[in-house]
């Protein structure tokens, strides 16, 4: 394991004014993005959609520190026949990898999954290092709903990622380790806090045990949000104070940084959020996005599969791009929206 090569990516990853584009949709999922704008899902138009925002210059390199590849596009070529990964190496974006297979059933935990992956793990990083992977991604999702989540899930979901994490390292990639506590259901921010405290904490003994490296990892975690049905909706204030207060309670100073999903909220909501987080508090962590939806849904909609829509899109991009990048260093304002 080098690592100085580790935290020096790691840094890079979370430098300030920078975050991650999440754009490793697994193929099922692209084309319920797709289908929401009426594109076909082929590997030329996932081609498309991915070059446009590889080639959008000022967004890339000014605000974007690094992308999450899916296996397609990590081996994908641009209609120039440039791989798509030298496009994100010249613009000095970090290329990353989603190695996880996906969430299954948890055998004797109803209504729980576990993220599977594991198995010739190590030989895929290698081959993933040899393509230019310089990060990887894991995500483990946990559900609240009525008797749920289990410590048993939880404790099964934090030793996968920690042994995801170790293997990593052991291949020089930077792991960033996602356990994502989603935001569906009705229940309260509290329940949030008092489920993510838990997760992060089992999830920081695991890696402990497992000997990770902290100071090569980036931790990508849900914000303290109440449930979509819940009754009682939050401000950003409420969100960034007891957001704070978990990563306080939980997650070591060695890890340099943390990178947020978005987990379904809008995109205008996402940024407010992070930049709420970091206009509260000196953080001993660079706070930062590692947004899927929050930043490319509204770029999505202006392409629509259309040629003719490249440019309005790239601005698109750029915009959500440049607004996260402020609201990483808590000087985003509502104004700026335009
Ligand atoms: C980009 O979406 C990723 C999920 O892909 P699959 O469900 O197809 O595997 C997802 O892991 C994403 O990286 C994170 O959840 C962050 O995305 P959001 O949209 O929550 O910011």
């Amino acid at each position: 394991m080098n690592k100085d090569q580790l935290a020096k990516v790691a840094q890079a990853m979370v430098a300030p004014g920078k975050g991650i584009l999440a754009a490793d949709e697994s193929s099922g999922t692209i084309k319920k993005r797709f289908d929401a704008i009426g594109v076909e899902s082929t590997a030329d138009s996932r081609r498309d959609y991915r070059e446009f925002m590889f080639r959008t210059q000022d967004a890339m390199t000014q605000n974007i520190s690094g992308v999450i590849l899916y296996d397609e596009t990590i081996r994908q070529n641009a209609k120039d026949g440039t791989p798509l990964v030298k496009l994100i190496e010249a613009a000095g974006s970090l290329p990353g990898i989603k190695v996880d297979a996906g969430v299954k059933p948890l055998p004797n935990f109803p209504g729980e999954t576990i993220t599977e992956g594991l198995d010739g793990l190590s030989e895929r990083m290698a081959e993933y290092y040899k393509l230019g992977a310089r990060f990887a991604k894991w995500r483990a999702v946990i559900d609240i709903a009525d008797g749920i989540p289990t410590r048993g899930a939880i404790l099964a979901n934090a030793q996968a990622l920690a042994r995801y994490a170790a293997i990593c390292q052991a291949n020089d990639i930077v792991p960033i380790v996602e356990p994502e506590v989603l935001m569906d259901g009705g229940h309260t921010l509290e329940r949030c806090y008092d489920v993510t405290e838990f997760v992060l904490k089992t999830l920081y003994d695991e890696l402990y045990e497992a000997r990770v490296f902290l100071e090569g990892t980036v931790l990508k975690p849900n914000m303290i949000v109440p449930g979509k049905l819940c009754a009682t909706q939050a401000s950003s204030e409420q969100i960034a104070a007891q957001t704070i207060r978990v990563f306080k309670q939980t997650v070591p100073v060695a890890v340099p940084g943390i990178a947020f999903l978005s987990g379904g909220q809008a995109d205008v909501e996402a940024t407010a959020n992070l930049d709420a987080i970091n206009k509260m508090a000196k953080l001993p962590w660079n706070v930062t996005f590692s947004y899927g939806r929050a930043l490319q849904a509204a770029p999505q909609k202006a392409w629509a599969g259309k040629d003719t829509n490249v440019i309005g899109a790239q601005k698109a991009f750029s915009h959500r791009a440049k607004m996260n990048g402020l609201a990483s260093k808590g000087e985003w304002s509502r104004s700026l929206e335009g």
